[in-house]
């Protein structure tokens, strides 16, 4: 099916918009089902040549058009022309003022971009494409404009009204209606718009910036959730001192709102003046949140707040660039995170969900790179590679140019390009201008989809005492995409004697002597040599994970003990641990599907024991280290797999592992406190994560002592982390206790929509029992709901990415749930449907008689003619890559 709908835009045919508006007026009538929206635009045609003869299309998907003025003059029928959302104006004047009015309906909104409504409040989402759905506007981030808005609302039910910029005026009508106009001193693209009507406690503040100024700031709440905003206003006050102290880069307005809303399609929204929060990402309090709850908190708020910067000052010319402003934009908040906690811990969370979802997908049907050539629908293009991979080739940027010289490229590129709509050309010219540095190459991490693989072979010849190391790297094919080229790598190195103390090395032939490298390798191959070993030496590779390559070595099982016991870096010692687990696990995955006895290997036990001898100095650290790798990840390098063989041997492994360490697992669990007066810090919080992977080990054993400790676990936690690390603990063995604790919960958090989640998200992952028995009852239970993507996420995507073994049933029944709900998610929401989707890309990774049943689950949706184009793009990419 080819409709205008799934055309791809392609970078290729960029051009600019032949007019520009330098002010739009727009006035919301607020209605929930008939709102009207009125705006007044000053145009001028810009002066390129081919502008001449343009027509003036705007884009507007599902007005009701009134009425059009052009120049005061009410046009007829014939004057325009409503085709393919969009209006169309030809022979327009050279400048000229034009007036639509069109009527929309908010409360049918169901897809939730646009103007809709959440618990009965108004509220808007226009990135990508929203705006359209509001009126008539050329949707599209080069066209910058000054808005000057005004909302009407009944006062009793809305009484308040907000938009971006300065409140400038306030009254009232007689009829109990009243009115509120702001105005943005700002340029800015229409994908920034946003406005909010309703009723809400608030939380006040203020901030006083480096020169001077007091800015408001409110957090707009539901009633009575203001103190649950408390930790959201420290983490926003953190955040703008941050990007002074590190980017040099104040606020511009004198006030800051943010607003939570229960229904949200994503995390949040960056609106000039006015961020919209998905309340998931914003309501915190001990009770309510876990730990990862406030750490999420902590870098979404400081995320949508740096965009003001990366993002709103400077922003895209065009969606191809999305990249400029998110990938940029997940650096700063990392490095804000890293400073705000402790940077080695940050790091391993980073590269691990960085593995977990953006390497599959670079080595999955919807590869991309992270400026693609073309897409159909770009809410699709929101994607880990965009993000996560984006703000990994800034940290490789930084890693080669040095972070001063880094700092002043981005200095000079805010200030090149500040009221401007950027291109990722522009950033690397300001890299490339105030660093001096030539970056070759540094193009094709754009522009090149798949991980690059970096190969490192050492051999230490024992006569002359030279280490030789060879690096080859090379980017695999990808859809669409084949013979690729090197890219810039920043290769961190350190060595170790085999006593584990570091060494100094010489680099061959040199005087350059010293503790830690920076190789930085442009070349497809790179051959370096050391002197100053008297024994074959361990290298330590890649240290701070310096590269988002996947890394292949010859490392023996002696070196990778040794560097995880050893390595001074974290992130190595933490990567070597994990790679004895992954082979470990994979090892035993291998015999018990070949009907072997698993040989299981003791350094896993050793590395394990260290980290929990060790485990007091940094409690967050050892946790990480305490964690086997998941099914999921181990799908990544068990090709044509069977699941639940994985789980079997996960199971396995860590059972031994209870087994064997069960007296120091048993002590360090002991060693928490659980009355202990509840802080959110990281270092209190890596306290729990100890606790929490203990307890998790030692449920593993399976036996009543392991259940019981985490039963009282679950009835003492005095927070919610320690809460749900309990349930979790508990899940592993089902039964009376599991269901009591989960009754508990249940009874406690009712009313509490975002706990709610929770008590779904947990049972969506339990292993225990029937999982896609749960799935249904759970489908089926009265608080699950399609209409609020929180919800639909705890549910279906919780049980499709956190339970493989079940999604990926020998039966195909797991495909064919999820494969239900996406259809029912994409009658009314199609970008979340598409969201959900994504699920079955990890299908490419199962054995083929797998594939051939999510092939037919996937063919069953995309033969429905309604499917969402959203949708429809993603499940046929995916479909394309399965197996007949
Ligand atoms: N810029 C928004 C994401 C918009 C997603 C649109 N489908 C939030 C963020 O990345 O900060
Ligand atoms: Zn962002």
């Amino acid at each position: 099916m080819r409709t205008q709908e799934n055309i791809p835009v392609r970078l290729e045919d960029y051009r600019p918009f032949p007019f520009a508006i330098s002010h739009a007026s727009l006035v919301f009538d607020l209605h929930p089902t008939r709102t009207m929206v009125t705006a007044r635009l000053i145009i001028d045609r810009r002066p390129y040549e081919w502008a001449k003869s343009e027509a003036l299309k705007l884009d507007g998907i599902g007005l009701e058009l009134q009425s059009i003025e052009l120049d005061g003059r009410t046009l007829t029928a014939q004057d325009y022309l409503q085709e393919d959302g969009c209006l169309i104006l030809k022979n327009v004047p050279d400048s000229f003022k034009l007036e639509t009015k069109v009527a929309i309906n908010p409360a049918e909104n169901t897809a939730l971009s646009g103007l809709y409504m959440s618990a009965g409040r108004f509220c808007t989402q226009c990135e990508a494409e929203g705006f359209r759905h509001m009126t008539f506007w050329p949707d599209r981030p080069d066209v910058m404009s000054r808005f000057h808005v005004r909302i009407e609302a009944p006062e009793a039910e809305f009484p308040t009204l907000l938009s971006n910029g300065n409140r400038v005026a306030i009254g009232q009508y007689e009829d109990g209606r009243h009115w509120a106009a702001w105005d943005d001193p700002h340029l800015k693209p229409s994908y920034l718009f946003a406005l909010v009507a309703g009723g809400f406690d608030t939380l006040e503040d203020q901030f006083v910036t480096r020169s001077g100024r007091t800015v408001d700031l409110t957090i707009y709440v539901d009633k009575g959730a203001a103190s649950r905003a408390i930790y959201a206003m420290d983490a926003l006050k953190r955040s703008m001192k941050w990007d002074e102290e590190v980017f040099g880069r104040e606020y511009d307005l004198d006030i800051f709102n943010i607003v939570a809303v229960s229904d949200f399609n994503f995390g949040a929204m960056e609106n000039k003046g006015l961020n919209i929060f998905n309340s998931a990402l914003l309501l915190a309090d001990e009770t309510t949140a876990t730990d990862a709850d406030f750490e999420a908190i902590e870098a979404v708020v400081a995320h949508e707040y740096f965009h003001n910067w990366s993002g709103n000052r400077v922003t895209c010319r065009d969606w191809f660039q999305l990249s400029l402003k998110e990938g940029f934009t997940v650096f700063r908040d990392q490095e804000f995170s890293a400073d705000q906690r402790s940077r080695a811990v940050k790091r391993i969370k980073d590269v691990k969900a960085l593995r977990a979802r953006q390497f599959p997908e670079d080595s999955g049907p919807l590869a991309h790179p992270v400026r693609p050539k073309s897409y159909v629908k770009i809410d699709n293009f929101y994607t880990a590679t965009i993000y996560e991979k984006g703000a990994e080739i800034i940290r490789v940027l930084q890693t080669l140019v040095g972070r001063d010289a880094f700092l002043d490229g981005a200095n000079l590129y805010f200030d090149e390009n500040d009221g401007t709509a950027a291109t990722i050309e522009d950033w690397l010219h300001a890299m490339r201008t105030a660093t001096g540095n030539p970056l070759h190459g540094i193009e094709r991490w754009y522009d090149q989809a798949g991980t690059p693989c970096l190969e490192a072979r050492s051999v230490f010849d024992g006569e002359t005492k030279r280490l030789t190391i060879r690096f080859e790297q090379s980017t695999p094919d990808t859809p669409g995409q084949t013979g690729k080229s090197w890219v810039p790598l920043p290769i961190a190195l350190a060595f170790f004697g085999q006593d584990g103390a570091p060494l100094n090395l010489r680099l061959a032939d040199t005087e350059i002597a010293a503790d830690d490298w920076l190789i930085p390798m442009s070349s497809s191959s790179l051959e370096l040599q050391f002197e100053g070993a008297v024994e074959r030496p361990v290298v330590s590779y890649l240290r701070g994970f310096s590269a988002p390559v996947r890394l292949v070595t010859d490392h023996s099982d002696a070196d990778l003990a040794l560097l995880a016991a050893c390595d001074t870096d974290p992130f190595v010692r933490w990567e070597a641990t994990q790679t004895i687990a992954r082979n470990t696990l994979i090892a035993v995955a291998n015999s018990l599907a070949a009907g072997q006895e698993a040989d299981v290997s003791q350094d896993l036990a050793r590395a394990f024991q260290g980290a929990l001898a060790d485990a007091a100095r940094d409690p967050a650290f050892a946790a990480l280290l305490l964690r086997l790798p998941d099914v999921s990840e181990l799908m990544q390098v068990q090709p044509l797999c069977d699941p639940s063989n994985l789980l079997e041997a996960r199971a396995f492994v860590r059972s031994l592992l209870a087994e064997q360490l069960d007296r120091e697992l048993s002590d360090c669990f002991a060693r928490y406190d659980p009355a202990q007066a509840f802080s959110p810090s990281a270092a209190a919080a890596g306290q729990r994560a100890l606790m929490a992977a203990c307890l998790d080990l030692l449920c593993a054993s399976g036996t009543d002592r392991a259940a019981m400790r985490a039963e009282n676990t679950f009835f003492a936690a005095r927070n919610m982390t320690d809460m749900i690390s309990a349930l979790d603990g508990l899940s592993q063995f089902g039964g009376p206790r599991y269901h009591a604790a989960l009754a508990a919960f249940k009874g406690k958090f009712s009313d509490n929509a975002l706990v709610m989640d929770k008590w779904f998200r947990v049972q969506a992952m339990a292993i225990c029992e029937d999982p896609l028995l749960t799935f249904k009852k759970l489908r089926s239970d009265p608080s699950f709901t399609l209409l609020n993507p929180n919800r639909v996420r705890a549910l279906g995507g919780a049980f499709a990415s956190g339970n493989p073994a079940a999604f990926h049933r020998a039966d195909g029944a797991g495909y064919q749930v999820v494969g239900e709900l996406i259809a029912d998610v994409d009658r009314t929401n199609g970008a979340l449907a598409a969201r959900l989707g994504t699920v079955f890309e990890s299908c490419s990774r199962v054995n083929e008689a797998r594939q051939k049943l999510a092939r037919g689950t996937l063919q069953a949706l995309l033969d429905r003619n309604s499917l969402s184009a959203n949708t429809r793009e993603i499940l046929s990419k995916i479909y394309d890559g399965l197996m007949a």
